[in-house]
């Protein structure tokens, strides 16, 4: 039987289908329907597989009309798109690679491929060594140069995976393992377990019996595109979505040092192997040892004991000090998913969002969740219907009626209102006394100077009704820089102004960033993990939120939205 499809692969052969039309261009409409859904489905905390297993209509999401859900449908089922299949008939198979060199749109690998007969990375190289492009119309001596330079960057450039995205294939594999006869543990350790915003490769550590057929399984699986290596013990692969995996199948007493050492972070483990040592200790993947005596390695417990220090949690191991805190006693209580009791940023159908205040809510609280603060796009942002005033006083009056029949959660009254070039605030004063919280974002001018980035948030903040700042500094991750602001006088003025942080969850974002995390915390500004939900399924995205935060140091009092909703409240008065 085939694997079972993951979203990420749905939004491979979609990036590629709208890849491929471009080249052949076609309408830039169908290309883009293309591309929304694949961001939408690599983003959907949720298989969209399990969806369909479950008779769920998927033009219920976002993007997607009745053509895209068929399909998915077809991948589900297939693992192929008969689409993309006639596509790569019709194109020479390497020519999407040459999209990914920057500066190389589908135009230009259009006119390269039909002019110069380009199809390869490697060809266009040559290319561009013989000084063929500078001759074709539109490209010249510099645009080669470009080229070349951009050429050779690209083959030093090695990928990585959104956590989120990882985490499909890691959880797949993991099942996978797991139902493996004779095996016992399976973690995943490395930089996801140390929930990085983004992974390079998947650590899987295996105990198993000795008699296990784990190794030949796991080269046998369906997803395993190429095979590195494989031995007894280790075992590295290349799945097919692009991401390497490598294994390691390790006797039971060696389960706690070989997790230590393969979650790393490699300098963390430096800085723990140094303090080793200095007490004549030495600690390698398969214990800690005295001369030839192994003395721990069980468990991560173990080894850390051996250097006097208490177990420290994946997301600190970065040798940021938290070696030190173990020491002195004061590591953090790092806040935990079940901490939240609440989230702060949604959406429903009245802007962007899928569903209703009435699902979202039955959501929110079947998560053990007491409030959601619903909050739509403002008017700015026409691309996402964002609301006028009469639109969110018809939306609050709907919230208000909606809350005396809901019983074990309350909606909140809010907006994502958009912070303006000048850090005016894009709806009138009057409008937003009403609410119960005010979420400020940046969502345009993403170019101004920092003085004047800085200057108009800390402008937004002064506003009296200003509650929080969205997603503060504005980056996509691998896809938009943060705009150039001045966080650490943004977090102080906060302060100030008695307002908050957000970190938002959503897996392209995750912004705040740990170190600005750990900032708001040192300078006592609450941070609110939100979810910034735009469907019901978006809130399986707080756990990257929390994960995100944990590495940031937070404990359960940093987080705003870890206060019951009585004590919320008191914390929402604005005293200035
Ligand atoms: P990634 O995959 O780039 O997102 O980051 P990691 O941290 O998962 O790094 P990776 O996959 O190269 O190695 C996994 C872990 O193995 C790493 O966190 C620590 C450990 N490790 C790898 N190489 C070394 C090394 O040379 N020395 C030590 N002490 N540990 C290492
Ligand atoms: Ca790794
Ligand atoms: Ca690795």
């Amino acid at each position: 039987m085939a694997m079972p499809v993951h979203n990420a692969d749905i939004t491979v052969i979609f990036d590629a289908i709208a890849d491929l039309l471009e080249i052949q261009g076609a309408n830039p409409f169908r290309i883009r329907a293309y591309r929304n859904a694949a961001r939408i489905l690599g983003d959907l905390p949720q298989e969209a597989r399990v969806l369909l297993e479950r008779g769920d209509d998927l033009t219920r999401l976002p993007g997607i009309g009745s053509d895209l859900a068929a399909k998915v449908g077809e991948i589900v089922a297939t693992g192929h798109c008969s689409l993309l299949d006639r596509l790569r008939k019709e194109l020479p198979p390497a020519i999407t690679e040459l999209l990914k060199i920057p500066g190389l749109g589908p135009k230009r690998v259009k006119a390269l491929y039909h002019d110069l007969d380009v199809q390869t990375v490697e060809q266009l190289q040559r290319a561009a060594q013989d000084g063929l492009i500078r001759a074709l119309p539109g490209f010249g001596a510099k645009t080669e140069q470009n080229i070349l330079q951009a050429v050779q960057a690209h083959a030093s450039q090695s990928r990585r995976f959104k956590l989120a995205t990882a985490a499909q294939y890691a959880d797949a594999l993991r099942a996978f393992l797991q139902e493996i006869p004779g095996v016992q543990q399976v973690v995943v350790a490395g930089s996801f377990r140390r929930m990085r915003e983004t992974v390079g490769d998947l650590d899987i550590l295996v105990t198993a019996s000795p008699d296990s057929p784990v190794m030949k399984r796991f080269t046998r699986y369906d997803e395993v595109a190429e095979i590195f290596s494989s031995g007894e013990t280790r075992a590295s692969v290349l799945l097919k979505s692009g991401i390497q995996v490598d294994l390691r199948v390790v006797a039971k007493q060696s389960y706690g040092a070989a997790l230590h050492y393969f979650t790393g972070s490699k300098s963390h483990n430096i800085a723990i192997r140094r303090i080793a040592q200095q007490r004549g200790l030495k600690i390698n993947e398969y214990g800690v040892f005295r001369g030839a005596q192994r003395i721990a390695g069980d468990s991560e417990e173990s080894v850390y004991r051996t250097v006097d220090l208490p177990w420290i949690p994946p997301e600190l191991r970065e040798d940021r000090g938290e070696i030190e805190a173990a020491r002195a006693g004061r590591l953090p209580r790092l806040v935990e998913l079940s901490d939240l009791k609440g989230d702060l940023h949604a959406h429903t159908r009245a802007s962007d969002g899928h569903d209703s205040l009435r699902e979202m809510a039955h959501a929110a609280r079947a998560l053990g969740l007491e409030y959601l603060a619903i909050t739509e796009h403002s008017r700015r942002l026409t691309v996402a219907h964002g609301l006028d005033p009469q639109q969110l006083a018809k939306q609050c009056d709907a919230i208000d009626r909606l809350n005396t029949e809901l019983k074990g959660i309350t909606l909140l009254k809010g907006i994502e209102v958009d912070i303006l070039e000048d850090g005016s605030l894009d709806l009138p004063d009057a409008v937003l006394a009403r609410l119960d919280l005010v979420v400020g974002a940046v969502h345009s001018k993403f170019g101004l100077s920092r003085a004047s980035q800085t200057r108009r948030i800390m402008r937004a903040m002064d506003h009296p009704h200003f509650t929080l700042l969205a997603h503060p500094t504005g980056r996509l991750i691998e896809r938009r820089e943060p705009y150039d602001a001045d966080m650490l006088s943004i977090i102080r003025h906060a302060k100030q102004r008695g307002c908050f942080l957000e970190l938002n969850a959503h897996p392209e974002r995750l912004d705040l960033l740990d170190s600005q995390c750990q900032s708001a915390k040192e300078e006592g500004v609450l941070v609110s993990i939100a979810s910034d939900a735009h469907s019901t399924f978006d809130f399986a995205n707080l756990k990257y939120g929390v994960g995100q935060a944990r590495r940031g140091w937070l404990e359960k009092s940093d987080v705003l939205n870890t206060r019951t909703l009585d004590e919320l409240r008191k914390l929402l008065k604005r005293t200035m």
